[in-house]
């Protein structure tokens, strides 16, 4: 089951996606439901209506974000994303710094309308030469901080300018089609164990894989709700928040996406994407 945001003769609504089936239920939006306390959100969920059920091809799945959601993102939580930061930047004591501190690097990723998602262009920005897509779990989290549920997240990222100075951050992160969100939220209720889940990615260009890598959920180096009670310490979320817990794969870095690629990420109980590569902001709407 997913809780999902789809779009049927022009109305957008959010509903229960289980098996070929949407079910509408009774919020307008996505934002309006991560209001509410876990307990109400749940309750809402497991007894959804079936008075407006629709076939599931019938309908247009849509990023799950709207309103006031905002994507947040930790990094440095995994060895090999370390790793990965020290061999392309010039400044590498920053990152195995903040691998070992107790204060965890969390940096904000985008608005709800720049998400896009399964199906859509993934964006690399036109003077980055080296970019890459981030395979990660996300939290979908509600105004209290409680876990609703979990996400595809690719955290599509410029090595090449994060690399020439750990400062450019926002840049290399946060631009037109840098974040992609798997369609349906898997609710907490039904995922189980969060730290035992597999996460692979592969690329293929011109028909050939060209590249693919695993990791697994138990390899962070971080609690899920430590990384929560960072994101939460000091600010407020009234439509909730995603939180992507960071990359535990990094190509080598003589892998360079290219326009046209194709990119599939999938966390099997979370969710799948997959994505062709666009270069540039022009593929991308204003909103
Ligand atoms: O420090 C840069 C961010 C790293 C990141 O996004 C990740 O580890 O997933
Ligand atoms: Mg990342």
């Amino acid at each position: 089951m997913h809780i999902v945001r789809y779009r049927y003769q022009g109305r957008i609504s959010i509903g229960i996606l289980e098996g070929e089936t949407v079910r509408r239920l009774p919020h307008d939006s996505m934002s309006a439901l991560l209001a509410l306390p876990l307990s109400d959100i749940r309750s809402q969920v497991d007894a959804a209506p079936t008075t407006e059920e629709r076939p599931v091809h019938d309908v247009d799945l849509l990023a799950p974000l709207d309103g006031n959601t905002e994507v947040w993102a930790a990094g440095v939580t995994y060895l090999r994303s370390k790793d990965a930061r020290v061999e392309e930047s010039d400044q590498a004591s920053v990152y195995d710094l903040v691998y070992d501190a107790e204060r965890a690097e969390i940096f904000f990723k985008s608005v709800a309308w720049r998400v896009v998602t399964d199906g859509d262009p993934v964006g690399i920005r036109a003077d980055s030469v080296n970019s890459v897509p981030e395979s990660e779990l996300a939290l979908v989290l509600n105004a209290a901080g409680e876990r609703v549920g979990y996400l595809v997240c690719n955290d599509m990222s410029s090595r090449s300018i994060e690399g020439e100075n750990p400062i450019y951050l926002p840049q290399a992160k946060i631009y037109a089609g840098a974040c992609a969100l798997s369609p349906g939220i898997a609710p907490a209720w039904e995922v189980g164990a969060p730290e035992a889940l597999s996460v692979s990615c592969w690329v293929e260009r011109d028909g050939a894989r060209v590249f693919f890598g695993e990791s697994h959920t138990g390899q962070i180096k971080r609690g899920l709700d430590e990384l929560t009670e960072l994101l939460f310490r000091a600010d407020h979320f009234p439509g909730g928040a995603v939180l992507s817990t960071g990359t535990g794969i990094v190509p080598d870095l003589d892998f360079r996406l290219r326009a046209g690629d194709v990119i599939e990420i999938e966390i099997p109980g979370v969710g799948r994407l997959r994505n062709e590569v666009a270069v540039g902001k022009d593929a991308f709407g204003g909103g």
